[in-house]
């Protein structure tokens, strides 16, 4: 049984600033995903500390917000059965030290901070992400 799902992807600032956007949505691609949608923009830090504000307790809080507002992102709404999972998976582990061989942050990661993806982590927050992104 199919069960078509939208998750939100970000490539962070790491991996724009790096050139490997094409790299990466040639990733997604070839795992089947479909980009339905995309822009290329930078935010303000005081919007960073709204998307990441279930992490706002973590000591890197801070550093993080700083991090995801200090260049250009990508963000992008993909598409394809369990999506969400999938992207997950395809990432790999938060920490690209730990994440496994043919991921994203085993390719491209240089540390748990800059670690070049983000990936909605459920169904439910999936929605959300794409709503602070993409609703106008
Ligand atoms: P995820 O991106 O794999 O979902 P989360 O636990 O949701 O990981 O954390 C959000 C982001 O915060 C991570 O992608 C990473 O960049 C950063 N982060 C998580 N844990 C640490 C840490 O222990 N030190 C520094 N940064 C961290
Ligand atoms: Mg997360």
């Amino acid at each position: 049984m199919s069960n078509l799902e939208q998750t939100l992807s970000i490539i962070k600032p790491d991996a724009v600033e790096r050139n490997l956007e094409n790299e990466i949505k040639e990733m997604f691609k070839s795992k089947g995903f479909s980009i339905l949608k995309e822009k290329k923009i930078q935010i303000e830090k005081s919007e960073a500390e709204k998307f990441y504000k279930v992490h706002e307790t973590k000591p890197f809080y801070n550093d993080l917000c700083a991090y995801l507002s200090s260049g250009p992102i990508v963000v992008m709404v993909l598409e394809k059965d369990n999506a969400v999972l999938g992207n997950r998976e395809l990432m790999g582990a938060t920490n690209p030290e730990d994440a496994e061989e043919g991921t994203i942050r085993k390719k491209y990661g240089i540390s748990i901070d800059k670690n070049s993806v983000h990936g909605s982590d459920s169904v439910e927050n999936a929605k959300i992400e794409i709503d602070f992104f993409f609703k106008d």
